[in-house]
Parts: structure tokens; C-alpha cells; sequence
């Protein structure tokens, strides 16, 4: 597969790289580097990367270029990185696009895309871009750049959570350590990633207060609407906190609750059985250890915690 996306690469002048909407540095680094290193390689091709600028990740990257400039072109190909799910791209003319490639490291949840390349075993999209790289280099000469393999790098980073989650493979590791021949700097990445406003180290202190944890092993975290308010964080900036407790001993399991207008939102995560089939029965999906999902009442609520409980008693480690 990664041959003949380098073919259909080849083959196209006009190129959209896109990536899941509400980008994480996976997304973002696996869209910029991929971006950069064909811009760099074949710097005949017009490429652009599309979706909304994530503010708080703006040191990172920025999308280059119009999307504007695929349409009015006769052809162009769209590559979907870190995307399981159309509804989840981040933009709309790829659905023009006389050519669409998938590249992604979750479970396969809808298949799309004349290319599809997905692997499950890979830490992160970033990896597979890196991967994409060695066979890029050994076939056709192609080069590696310092911002592509800041980006790149950068995207393993965030989605192994500095080397430290369960998904950093041997491989993982070789091919971040391509990335970190370049001359970027990683101490300012890992700082960067991981300061917190002073606001969220308060809320967190609220949290670490008063997450429950039961004897299963399951510790249970909630954000009221009265919480997010006081401490004036968005939802999605309380995603931050969702590792909050994680060291905890004898946790397996957790999820937050956070409330929303209409109903909650769900984060689960997982050192020990595997969640995601429950974030599945509940109007969501993810990966095995870490997933989301919505509960639209107290009652649904009450019973993502007892299938996790479920879930951590059937756990044998
Ligand atoms: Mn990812």
C-alpha cells in the first residue's frame, strides 16, 4: 500500500491533505509533515493542508494555502490523515477530489478512499508518515526536512504521550528516532505540550479532590457546567484533565462526565480491559484504551460506570 500511495502521489499536481476536525498533534503533525515532505520532494506540486487552525496548537501549525486552489484546478488528490470517519474530516471539497487516500492508525470505522492504508499497530498517524518516508527515500531519493520531522515527531509525541502509553512499539521508537536526527528542538515540543494554564492546575486540583474511585478499580470524575463556569474552561479545554488521576493506585479504568447543554460527555480511559466497545453502545468509538462517547442522562451515565465495573472485574492483568 505505501507503494502505491506514493504512485498515486506521483501522479497528481494538485494535492489537499486533511485531518479530523478538532486536531491533536497526531492530526496536525501527520498533515503538516506529510505536507512538507512532498512540498520538499516534489516541489513542482501545489499542496495545501486544509481545516480550521486549532488556536491552542498554533505553535505547531498552521493550514497552508486555500482549499479554494483544489477545486479550481482539473484535478486533485485528497490524502485524509488520522481520520477513521468522513463525518470527522475536517472540510468539505475532498468530496471533490478525483482521488482520495487514507492514512490512519485507528480501528477502521468506515472505509473510504481508493487508497486505504490504515494500521492499527502504529502508535500514530505521524508514525506511518515516517514509515511512508523510508519507502519514499529508498524509492525515489526523497528527503526528510527539519519541520517535517519536527511535526512528525511532534505527533508521536502526543499520541503516545511521551513514549510512555501502551502503543510505542520498537518501531515507534526507529522511526522517531528518524525524525530526531533533525535539528528541532524536543525539550521545547514536551514543554510546550505539557504547561497548563494556571486556571486548569486549579480545576485540577478540584478533581483530584473529589474523583470517586470504586473497588473495581474504577475511578469516576465529573465536570459540572457550575465547574467549567467558575473556573472559565470550555469543554474542550477540560479534555486536558482527563489523565488527571491516572497514576492512581489500584486505578484500571476511568471516565469523566462532563456536562453539557443537552447531555455528557464521555471520556473513557483505560490501563487495564479494554473500553472502547462500551464507548461504542454508547454513540461513540476510539481506540482500545482511550475513547469518547455521549450519555444523554443520569441514567446512562450510572451505566457506563457499571459496564466499566463490568469491564474491570472480568479484567485479569
Ligand atoms: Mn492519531
Amino acid at each position: 500500500m505505501k507503494q502505491t500511495i506514493l504512485q498515486t502521489i506521483e501522479r497528481y499536481s494538485v494535492i489537499g491533505i486533511y485531518r479530523h476536525e478538532k486536531p491533536d498533534p497526531d492530526a496536525l503533525g501527520s498533515q503538516g509533515g506529510m505536507a512538507a515532505l512532498i512540498q520538499h520532494n516534489c516541489p513542482e506540486k501545489t499542496v495545501c493542508t486544509v481545516g480550521e487552525d486549532e488556536p491552542s496548537l498554533s505553535f505547531l501549525a498552521e493550514m497552508q494555502g486555500e482549499e479554494e486552489t483544489l477545486t479550481a484546478s482539473d484535478s486533485f488528490l485528497a490524502v485524509i490523515c488520522d481520520t477513521a470517519n468522513t463525518d470527522r474530516i475536517d472540510g468539505q471539497r475532498w468530496k471533490d477530489a478525483d482521488h482520495v487516500v487514507k492514512i490512519d492508525h485507528h480501528p477502521e470505522v468506515e472505509i473510504y478512499g481508493q487508497d486505504s492504508w490504515v494500521n492499527t499497530n502504529a502508535s500514530s498517524t505521524s508514525e506511518m508518515i515516517i514509515d511512508l518516508f523510508l519507502s519514499a527515500r529508498e524509492e525515489k531519493g526523497w528527503d526528510m526536512t527539519t519541520e517535517a520531522a519536527r511535526l512528525l515527531y511532534a505527533g508521536i509525541v502526543g499520541d503516545t504521550g511521551r513514549f510512555q502509553f501502551s502503543n510505542t512499539t520498537p518501531q515507534t521508537l526507529e522511526l522517531a528516532a528518524e525524525a530526531l536526527r533533525f535539528s528541532f528542538d524536543p525539550t521545547e515540543l514536551f514543554t510546550r505540550f505539557y504547561e497548563s494554564d494556571e486556571k486548569l492546575v486549579r480545576l485540577k486540583g478540584e478533581v483530584l479532590q473529589q474523583f470517586e474511585l470504586s473497588p473495581e478499580g474504577v475511578g469516576v470524575a465529573r465536570l459540572t457546567k457550575e465547574m467549567l463556569e467558575r473556573y472559565d474552561i470550555s469543554i474542550n479545554e477540560s479534555s486536558a484533565l482527563v489523565n488527571s488521576f491516572s497514576e492512581t493506585k489500584g486505578l484500571k479504568a476511568w471516565v469523566f462526565f462532563v456536562e453539557q447543554d443537552e447531555n455528557y460527555r464521555v471520556r473513557l480511559r483505560s490501563k487495564g480491559p479494554a473500553i472502547h466497545h462500551i464507548a461504542a453502545a454508547h454513540d461513540g468509538g476510539g481506540h482500545p484504551m482511550a475513547s469518547g462517547a455521549k450519555a444523554v442522562d443520569e441514567q446512562e451515565v450510572q451505566a457506563v460506570i457499571q459496564e466499566l465495573k463490568e469491564a474491570c472485574r472480568n479484567y485479569e492483568a
